[in-house]
């Protein structure tokens, strides 16, 4: 099954965004298959956010990424990695609609409230990142047949 790394950013997690984040993810059907509350060193930072070496933001983005606690998140099912981007809405909180994450909570495009892969090999790659292999859990669901 699809999996996608989703992961509420401190300034999610200082609001207290957490629950509604995860609520708005398992109401829709996914099925969470692992999840920490953590504090991102510069090292993991540095490497996660690698494609953006280059940007003038980086040094900001990697400040705010390790700056407080942040929910690292793995998430199962089917077309999760496209669905749940569309969830987050767009990087620019004014340009994300309402309905989404981003749309609903977030105004500025440095504080955007929640990461996720956005693409199959990001998801390895970042899965690979922030989760051991025993930390990530395969469970059936009865329900898994209905959705
Ligand atoms: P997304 O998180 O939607 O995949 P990316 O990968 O383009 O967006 O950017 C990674 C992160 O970098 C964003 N979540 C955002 O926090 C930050 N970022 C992107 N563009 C800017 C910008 N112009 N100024 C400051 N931070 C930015």
């Amino acid at each position: 099954m699809e999996k996608t790394f989703l992961m509420v950013k401190p300034d999610g997690v200082q609001r207290n965004l957490i629950g509604e984040i995860v609520s708005r993810f398992e109401k829709k059907g996914f099925q969470l298959a692992g999840a920490k509350l953590m504090t991102i060193s510069r090292e993991l930072a540095e490497n996660h956010y690698g494609e953006h070496k280059e940007r003038p933001f980086f040094g900001e983005l990697v400040n705010f990424i390790t700056s407080g606690p942040v929910f690292a998140m793995v998430w199962q099912g089917d077309n999760v990695i496209a669905t749940a981007r569309n969830m987050m809405g767009k990087t620019n909180p004014s340009e994300a609609a309402a309905g989404t994450v981003r749309g609903d909570f977030a105004v500025n495009v440095s504080n955007n409230i929640i990461h996720g892969s956005d693409s199959p090999e990001s998801a390895v790659r970042e899965i690979g990142l922030f989760f051991k292999e025993d930390e990530l859990v395969n469970y059936e669901k009865a329900i898994s047949s209905w959705i």
